[in-house]
């Protein structure tokens, strides 16, 4: 591949993480500026643009662009003001933002800094030197997403860990809240994992937990559905605006499911295979702790495992 088709031929090898086009948002108010821009980097990026601020941050929410080129002189919204927008958007708020102006004083350049972009280009551009800094910041992009999706899969199965459980369920909790919608939660506890262990092997426990987890992910899950492991043989799924009728349902198929796999367990006291145990809790958050909504479910799964495993219990 050569290099007017790829930023990053020469540093990352072929199967790297990193798509071979990033995404690349241009905003400014003149369409020969963007032109100008694109130029550049029309080859080597998927390129949006943009003309207005609302505009701009319209693109950031659709299309989640891995870098922004920004102009800070616009009629509507000004630059400063449609970083600090994005900035402050969790969603978005991890995509940098280079300024693009020839407003380059230094007031104007730290102005721009301290509403949260990465880096100052001054107009008229040189394209090596765009270009080069716009290729340091996308390596830095990839380190850091590469970074925070170590930090949020559990290493043993590849789903999301708990951290990232807490993380989301704190602001599931808040967003449900605002909007007055159910909140659901269900807790799964694999039976007689113990004794499996002692059985099987730990390392065949741990296949079996790789397997039980590759289930879960592979349920049919909506858009904010997040399914975790919560810690040990221990799993928890999340499901905003969500009726506990309805993530019972969900519980069930779960349960059936890891039932249908038949991971042998020759010790267990319950059935002839692996089995789960289910508790399931829902609630329209309040301004009560989010933590009853865990005890909850977990009270569940006790009631559950109490009952004789291999069920469902909400
Ligand atoms: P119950 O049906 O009441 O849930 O019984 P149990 O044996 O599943 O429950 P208990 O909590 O006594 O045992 C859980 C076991 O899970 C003990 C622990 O060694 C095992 N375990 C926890 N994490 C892992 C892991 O990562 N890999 C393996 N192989 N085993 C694990
Ligand atoms: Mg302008
Ligand atoms: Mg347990
Ligand atoms: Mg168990």
């Amino acid at each position: 591949m050569s290099d007017t088709h790829s930023l990053f031929s020469s540093e990352l090898a072929p199967g790297s993480a990193y798509p071979e086009r990033p995404k690349l948002l241009i905003v400014d108010d003149q369409p020969v500026n963007i032109q100008v821009l694109y130029q550049v980097f029309g080859a080597s990026c998927e390129v949006f643009m943009a003309t207005s601020g609302q505009q701009a941050l319209d693109v950031c929410r659709q299309k989640r662009p891995d870098l922004v080129l920004l102009d800070v002189v616009m009629p509507d919204m000004d630059g400063v003001e449609v970083c600090r927008k994005i900035k402050s958007e969790p969603e978005i708020s991890d995509i940098p933002v280079i300024f693009v102006t020839s407003q380059n004083s230094p007031e104007e350049e730290t102005l721009g800094l301290e509403a949260g972009a990465v880096d100052f280009i001054s107009k008229p551009i040189n394209p090596a030197v765009v270009k080069a800094r716009v290729k340091t910041h996308l390596m830095l992009k990839i380190q850091t997403d590469a970074l925070r999706e170590l930090a949020s899969v559990d290493g043993l199965t590849g789903i999301s860990n708990r951290r990232q459980f807490d993380e989301r369920i704190e602001s599931e909790w808040r967003a449900c809240r605002r909007t007055g919608q159910p909140l659901a939660m269900i807790m799964i506890d694999v039976d007689h994992f113990k004794k499996y262990n002692d059985h099987y092997g730990h390392l065949e426990g741990d296949t079996c937990l790789k397997l039980v987890a590759q289930a879960l992910k592979e349920s049919q899950w909506r858009g904010r559905d997040i399914a975790a492991r919560y810690g040990g043989e221990e799993f928890v799924c999340l499901m905003p605006e969500t009726k506990l009728e309805d993530a019972l349902k969900k519980a069930e198929a779960i349960r059936q499911r890891i039932f249908d796999l038949v991971i042998p367990h020759a010790t267990s006291d319950t059935a002839d295979r692996v089995t789960i145990s289910v508790g399931v809790a829902c609630t329209v958050p309040d301004d009560q702790d989010l933590k009853r909504l865990i005890s909850a479910a977990d009270e569940q799964l006790y009631k559950a495992k109490e009952g004789g495993r291999n069920r469902v219990e909400g």
